[in-house]
């Protein structure tokens, strides 16, 4: 039997090399690429928060100085089932780990330090991130959208190279008393680790007083023979009241050297703000997707829409974007133009927008066009396995230019079908 569970010496020396060169490995840098923004579910990436008009002001700050990050979002209204509507969301930074520190937030103007309660699926919110350079490096920084319920929705990310020496990095803050704070990354940082190895002795110790003592059986087998009063003896009493009393002297003692020493204290802030979607006029083109296929060797997402324009100016498609992708109608300059020089180039799919039928469409015209956006980028950017959910939607945002340059953004949405082959797709049309 004991021959079974002794485990071989060779294969004890293995895994222990094995955790060893684990362990080694957690203590090695390695670059990071990515840091998961691709896995989130596509039908969160496509069906619930379209970012665009996002900005970078620069792409290389010193330590202490700052990068602004803004631009705007769209809540769908095609939201998925699966996810919590964005009742309560809080707007942040994606980056890999601290190497920032968000120093300005807002949507809408409105500072966003807390939580956003209240926005209204299909509507518009502009938002500002302004970051300050912690830890030198090369870091993805995008803007994320935290939906309680739905997770973190994450927007485009940029590269932005933090240089200098992270020795320099300072926040500091005065407080409302007038006291001045050089680093808040460092203040009362000593304080509280007092206060944690204070009360960790005395957790350990009251452990201590009880397992020194032989444990679960023999106690077991002394409450069957009805002898409780062998377990807890007089000193055990005494030791215990000890015990009540340090800690109450010592919460007792600390509030009051608490407040003797800082006299005007706040509780962290817990609340939440409101503010209505931006006032934008209605777009004035109506889409109906009629039929959505994703062929998977092609790699390519073609819509069929029934467009139907309701302005006095004609129109033509410049822009479909979905999960942070862009894909353009490279005829249409004016499209074009609205990819700020400083979005990333890796979410401009390259091959654009194909459209079976580019003329402009007249005011009060519908039209029946099919849409297709091919590009590796699906593979790339984990969204084909949108095949694979539950509810087989896709969704998006179509960005049309009228005869005068002005966008009027409409969403498009619907169920999708797989294809393997051309033929396939023949067939069915
Ligand atoms: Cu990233």
């Amino acid at each position: 039997m004991s021959l079974h569970l002794r485990m071989p010496r060779r294969g004890l020396s293995l895994s222990l090399l094995l955790a060893v060169m684990t362990f080694a490995s957690t203590l090695v840098p390695v670059p990071v690429a990515a840091h998961g923004e691709r896995a989130t579910e596509p039908y969160i990436r496509t069906r619930t928060v379209h970012w665009y008009d996002v900005t970078w002001s620069t792409q290389q700050v010193g330590v202490n100085e700052t990068v602004t990050v803004e631009g705007k979002f769209h809540l769908f209204t095609d939201w998925p089932d699966a996810a919590s509507k964005p009742e309560l969301a809080f707007l942040s930074n994606a980056t890999p780990g601290a190497v920032m520190t968000r120093v300005e937030s807002y949507i809408n103007d409105m500072p966003a330090q807390q939580s956003v309660s209240q926005l209204e699926v299909g509507g518009d919110y502009s938002f500002k991130l302004v970051m300050a350079g912690r830890v030198p490096g090369r870091w993805h920084l995008h803007p994320v959208l935290s939906v309680h319920g739905a997770g973190p929705i994450v927007g485009p990310g940029h590269w932005v190279e933090v240089t200098g020496s992270a020795a320099d990095y300072k926040l500091p803050i005065t407080t409302m008393t007038g006291e001045v704070i050089d680093d808040l990354q460092h203040y009362g940082v000593a304080r509280l680790q007092l206060w944690q190895a204070g009360y960790a002795l005395i957790a350990v110790a009251w452990i201590f007083w009880w397992i020194r003592r032989p444990l679960i059986v023999p106690r077991w087998n002394a409450i069957r023979k009805g002898r409780e009063d062998l377990l807890v003896t007089r000193t055990d009493d005494r030791v215990a009241a000890a015990m009540l009393v340090l800690v109450l002297v010592v919460v007792i003692f600390g509030y009051h050297h608490a407040t003797q020493k800082y006299e005007y204290v706040v509780p962290l802030q817990a609340g939440s703000f409101k503010t209505k979607p931006l006032p934008l006029p209605p777009p004035e083109v109506a889409v109906q997707m009629k039929d959505a296929t994703y062929d998977v060797p092609g790699r390519s997402l073609r819509l069929d829409v029934e467009v139907t324009n309701q302005s006095d100016s004609p129109m033509r498609l410049g822009e479909f974007t979905t999960a942070n992708l862009r894909f353009l109608n490279k005829s249409l300059a004016v499209a074009l133009a609205g990819v700020d020089p400083s979005f990333p180039k890796d979410l401009v799919a390259g091959s654009g927008l194909k459209l079976s039928d580019d003329s402009p469409i007249a005011p009060g015209e519908t039209r029946t066009m099919r849409i297709e956006a091919t590009d590796a980028a699906w593979e790339i950017e984990r969204l084909v396995s949108f095949l694979t959910n539950v509810d087989s939607r896709v969704g998006g945002m179509l960005f049309f230019f009228d005869a005068q340059g002005q966008r009027h953004m409409v969403e498009v949405f619907g169920p999708i079908i797989p294809v393997f082959t051309q033929l396939q797709l023949a067939q069915r049309h």
